[in-house]
Formats: C-alpha cells, sequence, structure tokens
C-alpha cells in the first residue's frame, strides 16, 4: 500500500489553524491530497456534463466514501471535525469561464435526510435531484463542518468562495442581515491550492463570483455531521463507519464506483 504523507508525519495540528477555524468559522488547509490523488478523484467524478454547477449525491459511491476516511486521517483536518462525526454529504462544483455561475451571500441551512419527520422545529423542506432535504434549528446546523478539496487551484479570478469570518456564530442570519454583513465586511476570499481544503461551518456567510480567469475550478464539498439526528431525522447518507480503506485512494483506478 503506497504511504500517505500524512500518515507518516502524524504530526499535531497547528494551534493556530484551530484558533483560526474557531474564531473566523473557516481555515484554509493548504495540502490534503497530493497532486496524483487530484488526478485520481477527478477520474473517479469522471466529466460531468449537465448544465447545473455541480451533483450533490457522491457519497453514494465507494470512492467517495473513501475519500472522506482519507480525510479524516488527515491531523489538520481531523482536528477541526468533531469527534464522532461522519461524512454526511458530498457535493461536486465545477465552475470556469465555460460552466461559469455565482452564488449570492447566504448560509448553508439544508441538510439531506432519508424521510419526512413533522415536527415543530423542522422547516424549509425541500427535493433536489430526488433527495429529500430540510432546514433543522441552528443548533445542529452549528455542529457542522465542511471540507471543500479543491481538485484544481483556486485564486482570485477562479470564482473563490468569499466568506464573512464570525458569522457562522450569530445562528440564522436573514437575507437583510446577511447583505449589510458582506457590505460592511471584512469578506475574506479564501484562494486554496490544487490538493487543499476550505474548512469552514456551514452557517458562515459565503458567496461567490464567476470566474474570469482561464482555470475550470472543481470542488468536492463534504459535509460531516453527527452520526445520529434528532427528532426521529435519519441522514440519507452517512459514511463514517468505514475502517481500514486509507491509502486505497492513491490507487483509485478502477475502484471509481
Ligand atoms: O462553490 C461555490 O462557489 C459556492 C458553493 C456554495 O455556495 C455552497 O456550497 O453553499
Amino acid at each position: 500500500m503506497a504511504e500517505v504523507p500524512w500518515q507518516a508525519s502524524q504530526r499535531p495540528a497547528s494551534a493556530v489553524l484551530i484558533d483560526t477555524f474557531l474564531r473566523d468559522g473557516f481555515a484554509v488547509i493548504p495540502t490534503v491530497v497530493t497532486e496524483s490523488q487530484c488526478d485520481a478523484i477527478a477520474a473517479c467524478v469522471g466529466s460531468f456534463d449537465s448544465d447545473s454547477p455541480g451533483t450533490r449525491s457522491l457519497l453514494t459511491h465507494d470512492w467517495c466514501r473513501t475519500l472522506a476516511e482519507t480525510l479524516r486521517a488527515h491531523a489538520d483536518v481531523d482536528a477541526l471535525i468533531p469527534a464522532g462525526h461522519v461524512a454526511v454529504q458530498c457535493t461536486y462544483f465545477e465552475k470556469s469561464v465555460d460552466k461559469n455561475w455565482l452564488v449570492p451571500i447566504h448560509q448553508d441551512l439544508s441538510i439531506p435526510v432519508r424521510e419526512r419527520v413533522d415536527h415543530p422545529a423542522l422547516r424549509g423542506w425541500s427535493e433536489k435531484e430526488g433527495t429529500l432535504f430540510v432546514q433543522p434549528p441552528a443548533e445542529l446546523l452549528e455542529t457542522l463542518v465542511a471540507v471543500r478539496v479543491h481538485l484544481d487551484p483556486c485564486m482570485e479570478d477562479d470564482g473563490p468562495l468569499q466568506i464573512v469570518p464570525g458569522t457562522h456564530a450569530r445562528g440564522r442570519i436573514d437575507a437583510a442581515d446577511a447583505r449589510r454583513f458582506r457590505r460592511d465586511g471584512p469578506v475574506v476570499t479564501c484562494t486554496v491550492d490544487r490538493g487543499g481544503a476550505l474548512v469552514m461551518r456551514p452557517l458562515a456567510l459565503h458567496a461567490s463570483s464567476k470566474a474570469t480567469g482561464t482555470c475550470r475550478r472543481r470542488v468536492l464539498h463534504f459535509v460531516f455531521g453527527p452520526p445520529a439526528l434528532p427528532y426521529g431525522l435519519r441522514w440519507e447518507h452517512a459514511a463514517g463507519q468505514q475502517i481500514g480503506l486509507l491509502g486505497k485512494v492513491d490507487g483509485m483506478d478502477g475502484v471509481c464506483q
């Protein structure tokens, strides 16, 4: 089995990284997968030729669950995700001048669940790509952590995420306040190198503009959450119980299923 670089060092996560994440609600980790792993992951994703910006259903694939486990084994990523959390969603986003789009300032409020549960605390039911989504209370959303793995360099011209630091700690923010936070700033443009990751709280206000450069910006956006949900809800998929798959992501040719 090929050696995974971060397993070799097992170095502890830096206190600065953890403090930044706690304070701002996001942090960039320069390298979470190698260049060759990026190639292998991109091959598994394949050519995504829909007109929409991405697809939300990747966690049904073995390679994607394996990648979630591989991320969890990275000391810096692991330090930012609560113990016991499992991967509950993986969305692929592709942006380029040919497939261009923007997202206005918002928080991620919806989670994918297996079936509808009627409870006064649950609102905003919707269905996308055949999956049911609900907006649970902020107390649950505050526990989630998103890990955005970049398969291409994402610089200023490539439509990077822009985040308003500290807004993850303000609960649900209405649309008018969200616009005000963005206008008053500060707003941080999160550039990330190929193989790096932006780790963020889904409640942190974020937006992204259209790409103006020549790069194709491919991102796998994982969400990690608690294994069990309140109110009788169940995750649509949860991929945390797999053990012993580390390193498989290095040789993913032929395991894209
Ligand atoms: O990838 C992007 O540019 C936007 C993604 C986003 O807004 C989201 O995941 O909620």
